[in-house]
């Protein structure tokens, strides 16, 4: 007879789940025990770290990444990734180990008392089963609920004397099920869909994560030649849907009211795929739209589509809805946009801290043409986006919901999934702190990422914000006397100064060859985001 530990293994491997992220204690050791020589453990020394490398496998993979915390610590030290994941459409099933059945009343140490109201609001689902039977039942369950669109996190706190239990053969059913979304529109909506669109006589598209999580970025290349349109990236981008030095890329639209209305000042219909309208950041208040503009947004995700506050939405499957558009479109005799001017290479400073343009400006020389950007350093996003040209899909990665500690584990994640193509973290100094233990986990899973640490000395994008707020004199943004490097040497993982613009490029040059993690700090200046 099978048992629960044994179903539940079973079902992990069918659904192509084989990785466990975790941290573990009491509460979990039951679970891990006997762990199948076919499945991989991934250990992180802190919860955040645990769910910044399962997010940044589960955005790299595509597929769903499986997570034990540990009871309510383990969870709790996981929530602030939790803000990330929940916005970036990412499918973890987080389970988490509870006290014994008979303790947990009791308050034991270790009993996660109200446990399916912890996580929330920044789960999909989250569930408790009543008795040991519905173990593996409650984990399909999650698998589906955390993979369907829109896709994000799930929990499930599983009390820990459960796992020996003896369970009926049929669970084994759950095992092989299959669930999938069928999410096209119907002829009605796609025909008043391409209508709008081939009778717009200045459309504009405004692309979003979702277009690169569902891999419809060369569906969006055409559809944008088809209709000449000028592509905008949504604000706060979070991925990078878009090729960006094809003539039609625009950027990514800053994270407020007035400047997105004022950038698509002139179009008279807005096609905003796979992101929420929209995702706004600094307070500038304005109209939502410019004068005479329509708004239609294509997206997966019901509470994006019910919340925005203009514009019509298409519920649907948006790799599928992007195919029939292309099919459907007629090609336009308008002019294709001009591409952009590339930027200027950035002069050396003589002496003194590198501009983050030259690091930028080095590693798009540099780096393989298909390598993926994990990328946490807030104040240098724009710069970014113009120097280092992405081509492919899944190129970018970025904190979804702004919180950091997302982005040092979210590069060993990525990579994991990812062996062939070369992750390379460029991370703030400010940033690296939240979860710079995710060093000792590419050290010892030699899990080959370059960490490149942008050492300015303080919260860049906070000095930023402290102007626009009119709060310069806050106490709390800098922080100096930080040396990464050594840092990095106690975790285990190499790592290297680099001052100059030539230090830099040996430095990057021999860690691409190194095939081992390494980082490079490099002092840096402060800029504008
Ligand atoms: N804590 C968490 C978990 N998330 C946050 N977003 C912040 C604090 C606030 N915060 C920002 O929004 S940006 C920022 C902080 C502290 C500065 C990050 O500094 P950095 O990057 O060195 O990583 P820059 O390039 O110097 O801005
Ligand atoms: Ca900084």
């Amino acid at each position: 007879m099978a048992t629960v530990h044994s179903a539940t293994y079973e079902l992990l491997r069918k659904q192509g789940i084989t990785k466990v992220f975790g941290n573990p204690g009491s509460n979990e050791l039951p679970f891990l025990k006997g762990f199948p020589e076919d499945f991989q453990y991934i250990l992180g020394l802190h919860e955040g770290v645990v769910m910044g490398i399962a997010d940044g496998y589960a955005l790299a993979s595509s597929k769903p990444a499986f997570v034990n915390l540990h009871a309510a610590a383990g969870t709790g030290n996981a929530m602030g990734a939790l803000t990330n994941s929940w916005y970036s459409h990412s499918p973890l099933v987080i389970t988490a180990g509870q006290q014994a059945r008979a303790l947990v009343g009791v308050e034991a140490m270790l009993s996660n008392v109200d446990a399916t109201q912890l996580p929330r609001p920044l789960v999909k689902w989250s569930y408790e089963p009543t008795w040991s039977g519905d173990v593996p039942r409650a984990l399909s369950q999650a698998i589906h609920m955390a993979t369907q669109p829109a896709p994000g996190p799930v929990y499930v706190s599983i009390p820990h004397d459960d796992w020996a239990q003896e369970i009926a053969d049929d669970a084994l059913l759950l095992a092989d099920r299959e669930v999938a979304t069928a999410g096209l529109p119907s002829t009605a909506q796609l025909t008043n869909l391409t209508d709008r669109l081939n009778n717009a006589s200045n459309p504009v598209l405004v692309l979003g994560p979702d277009v690169d999580a569902y891999q419809a970025n060369a569906m969006a290349v055409e559809l944008a030649e088809k209709l000449a349109a000028p592509v905008w990236v949504a604000p706060s981008a979070p991925r990078c849907p878009f090729p960006t030095r094809h003539s039609c890329f625009r950027g990514v639209l800053p994270a407020a009211v007035a400047g997105i209305a004022s950038r698509l000042e002139g179009h008279d219909l807005i096609v905003v795929i796979g992101a929420p309208v929209f995702r706004y950041h600094q307070h500038a208040p304005g109209s939502y739209l410019p004068k005479g503009a329509k708004l239609i947004h294509l997206t997966c995700d019901l509470q994006e589509a019910s919340r925005a506050p203009m514009g019509d939405a298409l519920i649907g499957d948006i790799s599928e809805m992007l195919n029939l558009l292309v099919q459907k479109i007629q090609q336009v005799d308008r002019a294709m946009p001009e591409p952009l001017p590339l930027p200027a290479p950035h002069p050396d400073s003589q002496d003194g801290p590198l501009a983050p343009e030259v690091i930028f400006d080095e590693l798009n020389a540099l780096a393989p043409e298909d390598a993926i950007f994990v990328k946490e350093s807030t104040s240098t996003v724009t710069a970014f986006w113009q120097r280092v040209e992405m081509r492919h899909q899944g190129s970018y990665y970025f904190p979804a919901a702004g919180g950091l500690g997302f982005g040092l584990p979210a590069a060993v994640g990525a990579q994991l999934a990812k062996p062939n193509r070369q992750v390379i973290g460029i991370i703030g100094d400010g940033s690296a702190n939240y979860s710079i233990s995710a060093l000792w986990t590419a050290a010892q899973y030699q899990i080959p990422v370059i960490f490149i640490i942008l050492k300015n000395g303080t919260y860049g994008a906070l000095r930023w914000f402290s102007r626009l707020l009119d709060a310069e004199d806050s106490p709390g943004l800098d922080v100096p006397g930080l040396d990464f490097c050594a840092i990095a040497q106690g975790y285990g993982v190499e790592a290297v100064e680099a001052k100059t613009r030539d230090e830099f490029r040996t430095a990057f040059n021999n860690a691409l060859a190194a095939k081992r993690p390494v980082l490079i700090e490099v002092l840096t200046t402060t800029i504008e985001p």
